[in-house]
């Protein structure tokens, strides 16, 4: 049977990292939207773990909905639809792991990430460099049709730099500085930063565990 990907974001900026890790794979993904479903639950959980499950829990209900109407495009074919969330953020070791599972929402959701990374840069202005790491966590959750769910952790450790620097990514990557590349992950391209990223951890870890398992 055929399989393809739901991936439960509405963030564009995950959605260009997501679908560029998982092309390499030769795997199919859609994002909700594209497969004709949306949902965006209350993140009520108190780890990147919990959130992650909600999400995708959310989105493989209407899924098994439409699927069961007949509204799912390709499952007349009979196609198996496996439903990803990705919830993640940034981790500053000298805040006490903030932002953390609060990353967009801190100071505000549509607050924009000039000033929150301003804000971060601010409350350091008085750590010294070694005090400054931090580390992306992204969490992937994978809700499989029968109901069974995994979620992978991934990481990227840095630091928080004295500046904002860079275009690529999206949210808090132009002020994360990477010291292997001496540049922040807004600076270096969405190639190099898909490969060693939390979120390129992550999703390459849950397809080769459900490739283990015989589910892709
Ligand atoms: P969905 O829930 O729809 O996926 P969201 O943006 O609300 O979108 P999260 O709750 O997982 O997603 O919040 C993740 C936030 O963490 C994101 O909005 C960024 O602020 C930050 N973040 C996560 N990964 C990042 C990355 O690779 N680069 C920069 N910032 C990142």
């Amino acid at each position: 049977m055929k399989k393809r990907i739901i991936f439960a974001t509405g963030n564009p900026g995950k959605v260009r990292e997501i679908k560029d890790i998982i092309a390499d794979m030769g795997i199919e993904v859609l994002t909700m939207r594209e497969a004709g479903v949306e949902a965006d639950p209350d993140e009520t959980g108190t780890s990147f773990e919990e959130n992650a499950l909600i999400k995708a829990g959310s989105v493989a209900r209407l899924v098994r909905e439409a699927e069961k109407d007949g509204r799912m495009d390709g499952e007349a074919q009979g196609v198996c639809n496996i439903v990803m969330s990705d919830d993640s953020g940034l981790v500053v070791d000298a805040l006490g792991g903030a932002p953390g599972i609060y990353s967009a929402r801190f100071q505000g959701r549509d607050t924009s990430y000039i000033i929150k990374m301003n804000y971060i840069m601010d409350q350091l202005k008085d750590v010294p460099w070694e005090g400054r790491t931090a580390r992306f966590t992204a969490a992937v959750a994978a809700v499989l049709p029968d109901g069974t769910s995994y979620t992978v952790l991934g990481h990227m450790e840095g630091y928080i730099g004295y500046e904002i620097s860079g275009s690529n990514g999206f949210g808090y990557d132009p002020f994360f500085y990477l010291p292997q590349y001496q540049k922040t992950s807004a600076d270096i391209s969405e190639e190099e930063k898909n490969a060693i990223s939390h979120r390129g951890k992550a999703l390459r870890a849950m397809v080769e565990k459900l490739k283990a398992l015989e589910v892709l």
